[in-house]
């Protein structure tokens, strides 16, 4: 993979080699944000989730990582997004983004995230991703987005940005 633009990249064949989910719980104000301790993105501070498993749909695989990282259980979850990431080493992630009302239990530290109620007013941006900076101020505003990203390594190389319903079934299994 050498694209290094958005356009160069033929989406309507492009598949993803791994499939994943963000789930941000936001009430009174705050969201619920995790310093992540390993996997993709260690470090950085990001919204609980992870790649689904074999047979999962991405809203099981949202509360369930949920669960396992900070040990509180989202409910009232509704699709927010899709973020579409093509790295140009030839990995690629395609991740269904999830908004819920509230959690079930007080959030601990795990072996793989600290909690971090975070006030909506101050996100960490530069902390975090590159890209969270151009879709999270949807997502907690509830409008929903669809983004396509190149990056390298941590840094956008091009990126598009639309304000419509992400065009694949975000709450069903693809099988
Ligand atoms: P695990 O390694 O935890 O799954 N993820 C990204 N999140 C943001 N905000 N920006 C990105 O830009 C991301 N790339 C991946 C999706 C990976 C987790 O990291 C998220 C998953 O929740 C490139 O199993």
């Amino acid at each position: 993979m050498t694209q290094t633009t958005v356009d160069a990249i033929d989406w309507s064949s492009w598949s993803a080699t791994e499939r994943a989910t963000l789930c941000f719980v936001v009430r009174g104000g705050r969201v619920l944000l995790i310093r992540k301790k390993r996997g993709l993105g260690a470090g950085k501070i990001n919204g609980p989730g992870g790649r689904l498993e074999d047979g999962e749909s991405p809203l099981e695989c949202a509360i369930r990582e949920t669960e396992e990282e900070l040990r509180v259980s989202p409910f009232a979850l509704c699709p927010a997004g899709r973020l579409q990431f093509q790295f140009v080493d030839g990995y690629g992630i395609d991740v269904s983004v999830f908004r819920a009302a509230g959690c079930v239990g007080e959030p601990r530290e795990t072996d793989e995230a600290v909690p971090l109620w975070t006030p909506t007013d101050a996100i960490p941006y530069d902390e975090m991703w590159e890209d969270d900076r151009i879709w999270l101020p949807r997502m907690l505003a509830g409008e929903p987005f669809h983004g396509r990203f190149v990056f390298e390594e941590d840094r956008i190389l091009d990126y598009w940005m639309d304000g419509s319903i992400p065009s694949i079934p975000l709450v069903t299994s693809l099988g």
